[in-house]
């Protein structure tokens, strides 16, 4: 038994977590007691934690291994008896769930900024997950802010740092520390789920070269030894592998913007099959074809339309579910298959409760994030797995996107992000919005007629809860939607994100650019939202 030690502090306002967990500038994660106070805040929800248990981990940005000492002595001062760490502090988002689960555990703190930059200047991040592998529900997270608003004190011991590079366990006053492989629990989730020796196959045939590019970030270890070591994918198969503290001075946010040197590998005359990239804690993904992109939410669409041929999912899908702002495309083949379809907020903790319930398997997000009840995170490798088993089943991944839209019609999707907005003003345009909600019906806005308006409001169908304001949705009369929300991810200033879709069931007008077959969508919505007004912006910083 160590004595804990505590320590007087005062509280610090702005700790309130966002869409996933509290995202700030290393600079101010690192201001003396602001960590130990967000920790001891969670600890004292968590309640009780004499005996309890914890997994801890993060996608190795700057400040990942401070943190965690500083985590491990708050842990041991607070009275937990168990700690489960990624070697050399990593573990991916998704790798941390599956411990969660795997080892029975009380929860688990995950240290991510997720796609943010990394470095001195950049970002970082913290999140709790529950005893279930999943992001703290919305009134976890309330009740923690809640917390950090009056703590005056927190616990901790005097101990040396631990060797978070070996593996094996030490014994520290009343609790013991394991130090683990960071992959190979998931790795051996991943080969029960997905028909390994068919993708090893598929991958060691030299006519069916691939790239997963790792951007830095998380990934590259676990996607070394599944892709390379375990499925033979050839060596090089995986580039950017090597997690760095700053991502290279990448943002590892996988979309075409950002992976661009997987985007140049797959273009022109490229013989790639399928290129893939993963963001900083490795729970998002994006796939590519030969020269063919697939937004992600077609690719939740067309993967659980043929989960059949997966392993993990022949018997059968509970449910599937969808964040609002994410394309219909899923409904539609929720609909074939006379399955349930959720519609939910922005946000991977509003599929938990579902998952638990039994009610739903597989679900996905607009922002590049797909996943399932194997843990209760997004899975970026997970998903990808995903597309090559498919893929070593019905070959060309172009071909099987467009079977799909040929079967089930086409919905568009795109999303602008303005970024760095001032946040006086985002806040005043969703402000007018929702004022004047009650008056777009029937009004026309650049050839549109709206045919009705709501900000979008959840309850939960397990725990009754209700989540209010959560994006402005306009539908017209030809079928297309836009939704304006603000981000909950961003550090500075505030990030205006617009969603547009629209449906397409012409066959010859399947293979449109998105952004010219949204482009009266586009319109409308910079009409609706006065967006040149409010923003000052006409362009938007990234489009995906
Ligand atoms: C997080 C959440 C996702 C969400 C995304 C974007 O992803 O886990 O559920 O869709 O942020 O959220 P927002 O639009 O509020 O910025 P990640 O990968 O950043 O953890």
């Amino acid at each position: 038994m160590i004595s804990p030690t505590t320590v007087s502090t005062q509280a610090f306002s702005g700790q309130k977590p966002g869409t996933s967990g509290l995202r700030k500038k290393v600079k101010e994660f690192s201001e003396p007691h602001y960590l130990e106070n967000f920790i001891q805040s969670t600890f004292n929800v968590i309640g009780n934690c004499l005996g309890k248990s914890l997994v801890v981990g993060g996608d190795g940005r700057y400040y990942n291994r401070e943190a965690i000492q500083t985590i491990i002595k708050m842990a041991i001062g607070n009275g937990f008896s168990q700690l489960i760490i990624g070697q050399k502090g990593i573990l991916s988002t998704p790798a941390a769930s599956c411990l969660i689960r795997k080892h029975n555990t009380d929860g688990g703190i995950i240290l991510s900024a997720s796609h943010n930059p990394a470095g001195p200047e950049e970002d970082f991040g913290i999140k709790y997950n529950g005893s279930n592998g999943g992001p703290a529900s919305e009134s976890v997270t309330d009740a923690i802010y809640q917390q950090t608003m009056s703590l005056t004190e927190y616990l901790t011991v005097d101990i040396d740092a631990l060797d978070l590079n070996t593996i094996g366990e030490t014994v520290v006053g009343d609790c013991r520390i394991h130090i683990i492989d960071s992959v190979s629990d998931y790795a051996q989730l991943m080969a029960s789920i997905f028909d390994f020796p068919k993708i090893a196959q598929y991958l060691q045939d030299s006519d069916h070269p691939i790239c997963f590019d790792a951007m830095h970030a998380v990934t590259g270890p676990y996607a070394v030894e599944i892709l390379e070591n375990r499925l033979g994918a050839a060596q090089g198969s995986v580039i950017n592998g090597i997690p760095l503290d700053d991502f290279g001075g990448g943002h590892p946010d996988p979309n075409l913007v950002h992976a661009k040197e997987l985007v140049q590998n797959m273009s022109g005359d490229s013989a790639l099959v399928f290129g893939a990239a993963s963001d900083g804690d490795g729970d998002r993904n994006m796939v590519l074809g030969n020269n063919f992109y697939v937004n992600p939410c077609d690719s939740l669409a067309m993967l659980v339309a043929n989960a059949h041929v997966v392993p993990g999912y022949k018997e059968g899908l509970a449910g599937v579910a969808r964040s609002m702002p994410t394309s219909r495309a899923l409904d539609r083949v929720a609909q074939a298959l006379g399955i349930d379809c959720y519609e939910t907020p922005t946000g991977w903790k509003f599929f938990g409760n579902l998952m638990d319930a039994g009610k739903m398997t597989i679900c996905g997000e607009e922002s590049f994030g797909t996943g399932s009840s194997h843990v209760r995170e997004k899975d970026g490798l997970w998903a990808v797995l995903f597309w090559l088993n498919v893929i070593a089943e019905y070959g060309d991944m172009e071909q099987i996107a467009k079977n799909h839209w040929l079967t089930y019609g086409r919905d568009y999707f795109s999303r602008h992000d303005f970024e760095n907005v001032d946040a006086t003003q985002a806040g005043k345009l969703m402000a007018d919005l929702r004022a004047n909600l009650h008056e777009f019906p029937r009004q026309r806005f650049a050839g549109l007629i709206v045919e009705r308006a709501d900000d979008f409001e959840y309850t939960d169908p397990i725990d009754g809860s209700v989540s209010a304001n959560q994006g402005i949705r306009v539908f017209f009369d030809n079928g297309s939607r836009v939704i304006f929300r603000l981000s909950g991810t961003g550090t500075v200033g505030a990030t205006l994100r617009i969603y547009y879709d629209c449906y397409e069931q012409d066959a010859d007008k399947l293979d449109l650019e998105p952004q010219q077959a949204l482009r009266e969508v586009i319109a409308a919505a910079q009409a609706v939202a006065k967006v040149k007004y409010y923003t000052d912006r006409t362009e938007p910083d990234v489009i995906t």
